[in-house]
């Protein structure tokens, strides 16, 4: 698959109007987003990662073939008060209503922190809309096998409301060619819907 960055995107009136649907990545920051969407993109360097975190700023399009892939911003870097987190979400939120092009949003949590605040108080609030979701642990090299399982385990039971958990590495490519199957079918059913 052909995949090309398109642009970074740091104000409303920047984002793509072209209609073509997207599906938006979320998750703290260095929770391994840009890796994610390399290894999605297999090029090493379409997405730049960083032992730094919080550098993803802005949003940025990828253009997979026939739909966008959105790196967000990362979250949770400062430890964040109260306050900020409403803050965060009320920047999704904004995103969320007026974003017709958006199909699905997939949380990425790294398979060793599972749990932690600003995860929960986004999947709780994803929860409660109606936007198809989705999970995908990342970094699965470096957690035991029984540790994943357990953490997938308690993900589905408390998060029913999310499509499905995937399991990702981007070091070694694991389960990622199930992710993109799922992101491209979730684009094709809603391309389907809107045709039809
Ligand atoms: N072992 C391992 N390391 C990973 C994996 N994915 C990412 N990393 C490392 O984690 C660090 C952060 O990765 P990024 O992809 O830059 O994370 P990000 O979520 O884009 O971070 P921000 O842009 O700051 O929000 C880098 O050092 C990556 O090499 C993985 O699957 N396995
Ligand atoms: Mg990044």
């Amino acid at each position: 698959m052909a995949v090309k960055f398109i642009k970074s995107v740091f104000t409303p009136e920047d984002l793509p109007s072209d209609g073509l649907p997207e599906i938006a990545l979320f998750g703290r920051s260095n929770v391994g987003k840009s890796s994610l969407i390399n290894t999605l993109a297999d090029r090493k360097e379409i997405a730049r990662t960083s032992s730094t975190p919080g550098k993803t700023q802005c949003l940025n399009y990828y253009l997979f073939d026939n739909f966008y892939l959105v790196d967000m911003p990362g979250y949770g870097y400062a430890r964040a008060s109260k306050t900020s987190r409403f803050q965060w979400i009320g920047l999704i939120e904004r995103y969320f209503e007026t974003r017709n092009e958006l199909r699905a949003v997939g949380i990425l949590i790294d398979a060793r922190h599972i749990g932690l605040a600003n995860d929960v108080v986004l999947m709780q609030w994803l929860a409660e809309q109606e936007h198809p979701w989705f999970i995908v642990l990342t970094k699965i090299d470096k957690v035991k096998q029984q540790d994943l399982a357990a953490h997938e385990k308690y993900l589905k039971q408390e998060f029913r409301q999310a499509q499905v958990v995937f399991k990702t590495s981007s070091k070694d490519g694991k389960g990622v060619r199930t992710l993109l199957h799922f992101i491209k079918e979730r684009v094709a059913d809603r391309l389907d819907a809107t045709s039809g």
